[in-house]
């Protein structure tokens, strides 16, 4: 019984001290010192032995136990380093090596120059007033002296959500509800940038979702010649200091006077090019003294207060900007397009 142990040990160590892998060393492990290995089987052969022989078997069995256990224990720390040295020596990094660049983002062309004019006007005193995108028909409308018969509700075909409820055809609703709040007390010096919405087909020129930049200034004393200076700053700040302007008169329900601004054209300087249409002239905003209507429906007495008040389309301003020809390039979402202003 002695031998037959002592030849278990012998091969059982064999085993261990070839084994590749933890996985092969854990199966000679069950195989050797299992409930149904061949030490337990020897041992249950016990009952046979003398009460002499009995105990020496039984710790020469355990010696033989202990002895592979040790073998198996000395293995596998063997085996664990082993690993250990291999992985760190496949997986070292060299920290001297640079970096992979970030792939970084730009601003789109429509946001750079929205947060531009942005600037421009907060460099003036004007701070930024924002509303909601789904109006009343009173603050789209009827604040802005475009009651419900008005011929001029024609000239902006809507998005109407229900009689009352309609998308904001233009940003003046966040100037009528701002006005408002005042409760008559001046000055307002606000400019209203953000997304209106009109019932159009898409083209080149037009866009059935697009952005205004509105500007509104209320306080006592405010003439015609106050817009001029101030869309003259705006104009030469956006267009170049050598950009002239002019005002022509025009029609808005909500202004009165009403005029539209030109700029010189910054291409030709006024020798007539494609970009002015030969005309040596760029339109570029619309504007006016606040009809009494409106302040009053605002609550502003007319008598006391004036103002004035313009409207621009920055995606036109960015399309003469930067010399692009289709409206629809900035709401298509095209890499190649948007990749060309990465500097701007
Ligand atoms: C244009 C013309 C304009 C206004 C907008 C306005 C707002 C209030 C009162 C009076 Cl609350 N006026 N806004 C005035 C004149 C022109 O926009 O061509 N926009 C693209």
């Amino acid at each position: 019984m002695k031998d037959r142990l002592e030849a278990l040990k012998v091969e059982a160590l064999e085993k261990i001290s070839a084994a590749a892998d933890l996985k092969e060393l854990q199966n000679i492990k069950v195989a050797y010192l299992g409930k149904k290995g061949p030490i337990t089987e020897v041992l249950k052969g016990m009952g046979k032995l003398s009460a002499e022989e009995r105990p020496v078997v039984g710790a020469f069995a355990n010696e033989v136990r202990d002895g592979i256990q040790q073998g198996l224990d000395a293995k596998s720390t063997q085996l664990e380093e082993a690993e250990i040295s291999k992985r760190l020596a496949e997986e070292t990094i060299d920290v001297s090596l640079p970096g992979r660049p970030a792939k970084k983002g730009s601003a789109h062309p429509l946001t750079s120059v929205v947060e531009e004019i942005e600037d421009l006007f907060l460099s003036m005193g004007f701070t930024i007033a924002e509303g909601p995108e789904v109006e009343t028909d009173f603050y789209n409308f009827e604040a802005l002296n475009l009651p419900k018969d008005h011929p001029a509700r024609d000239m902006q075909d809507s998005f109407f959500i229900t009689e009352e409820f309609l998308l904001r055809t233009q940003t003046s609703p966040v100037q009528a509800r701002t006005m408002e709040k005042h409760e008559g007390q001046g000055p307002v010096k606000i400019i209203s940038p953000g997304k209106v919405y009109r019932r159009d087909n898409d083209d080149a020129t037009h866009s059935h979702q697009f952005m205004q930049i509105e500007g509104l200034v209320v306080d006592k004393n405010v003439r015609l010649s106050d817009l001029k200076g101030v869309l003259e700053t705006f104009a030469k700040k956006m267009f170049g200091e050598e950009r002239k302007i002019r005002l022509r008169p025009s029609f808005f329900p909500f202004t009165e006077p009403s005029v539209e601004m030109d700029i010189s054209c910054f291409k030709c300087s006024g020798k007539g090019c494609s970009i002015c249409k030969h005309t040596g002239w760029i339109e570029i905003l619309g504007a006016g003294m606040v009809h009494p209507n409106v302040l009053e429906m605002a609550g502003f007495d007319s008598k006391e207060y004036t103002g004035f008040a313009f409207g621009m389309g920055p995606e036109r301003i960015a399309m003469l900007k930067y010399g692009i020809d289709d409206i629809r390039h900035f709401y298509a979402n095209d890499i190649r397009f948007l990749k060309q202003f990465r500097n701007v």
